[in-house]
């Protein structure tokens, strides 16, 4: 998003319901009241509802409920996530642009929206479904200064930072299954897909995919998914505005983000342990090449799983897949 609008949007933000003149707004943003006048045409288009009165100015008097670079700007209370932001109607996958993005040196906290992902991609090539608007597809390019092991870390405390989010908005409690998916009883609306650009010991740029079910009914997800997944909508039995959930998701994110850069990951896991999927349970586990039954204990301070096998035996796991 262009910065002009950028700074449009927030001197209306600012002015909230009350008027705004053409002359005040052309001389902060230092272009003409023809300009002015359209970028107001442009919101419009977008769906904004502008009045624009003589001798008074602009006021914008209501907005559009889909999701653009605009709406998801007017009500963003971060300091640094999405003040750049891209957004797209169809995209292949935002992991790609962000990708893209990041090579090219874009800013930490740039995002990346889609309403719609033609190849969505989950983890070790698995696929992502992404109907149209249904969703948040979303890419966050980051560049923390942490050696490349930890960034499985970043995983989880997104995943902290999502459930927060969902609960805080809608009200009903996800779950969060080691180390990337949100559950709500048994089925997953959320997943999460790291993707690390490293050298030995310092991480170039991760770009951090957030994909969430928010609107689907179950016959709009595809066959094979219909038995596992499951939506916001379908957990609360009402549709949800998409950019109030990415401003959210956004918000916490930055907090959790900024709280591990400080103080590390052990301050995250007692929050993650709270959210934590079947702690205390038996579960199936499927670690290089080894297959057991376990009790998760919950997560050690480095992110780790912790079970306790069958005989007794407890284990750290960095990388396994958890079935029950
Ligand atoms: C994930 O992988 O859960 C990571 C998903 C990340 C998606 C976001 S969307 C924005 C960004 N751009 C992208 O292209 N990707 C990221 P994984 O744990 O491997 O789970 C994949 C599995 O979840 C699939 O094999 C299906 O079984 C299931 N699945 C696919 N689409 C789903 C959906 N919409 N809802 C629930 N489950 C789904």
């Amino acid at each position: 998003m262009n910065t002009t609008r950028n700074q449009l949007i927030e001197l209306l933000k600012r002015s909230n319901q009350s008027f705004i003149s053409g002359q005040e707004l052309s001389e902060n943003l230092g272009i003409s009241r023809t300009a002015v006048w359209k970028h107001m045409k442009e919101l419009e288009k977008e769906g904004y509802q502008v009045q624009a009165v003589p001798r008074k100015g602009y006021r914008i008097s209501g907005q559009p409920d889909k999701l653009s670079a605009s709406t998801v700007k007017w009500g963003l209370r971060t300091r640094w996530a999405g003040k750049q932001l891209f957004h797209y109607p169809v995209v292949e996958s935002t992991q790609v642009i962000g990708h893209q993005l990041a090579q090219k040196g874009t800013e930490e906290g740039t995002v990346i929206l889609a309403d719609e992902q033609t190849a969505g991609k989950g983890r070790m090539g698995r696929r992502w479904h992404s109907a149209k608007t249904e969703g948040i597809w979303m890419s966050i390019i980051l560049r923390p200064p942490i050696l490349p092991h930890k960034a499985p870390q970043i995983t989880l405390l997104t995943a902290v930072a999502i459930a927060e989010a969902i609960e805080s908005l809608t009200n009903t409690t996800p779950a969060i299954k080691w180390p990337n998916d949100i559950f709500f009883h048994d089925r997953k609306a959320a997943g999460i897909l790291t993707e690390m650009q490293a050298e030995q010991d310092e991480i170039q740029y991760i770009v951090l995919g957030i994909g969430i079910n928010v609107n689907q009914s179950l016959s709009d997800l595809p066959e094979d998914i219909q038995q596992t997944a499951t939506s916001i909508k379908q957990e609360t039995g009402i549709e949800w505005e998409l950019a109030p959930l990415v401003q959210q998701i956004l918000a916490d994110f930055e907090t959790y983000y900024g709280n591990y850069l400080l103080n590390g990951f052990a301050a995250i896991k007692e929050k993650w342990e709270h959210y934590g999927y079947k702690i205390g349970e038996q579960v199936h586990v499927s670690a290089s090449k080894q297959e057991y039954q376990a009790e998760i204990l919950g997560i050690a301070e480095d992110g780790a799983l912790r079970v306790r096998k069958l005989d007794g035996g407890d284990e750290n796991l960095y990388s396994a897949e958890i079935h029950w």
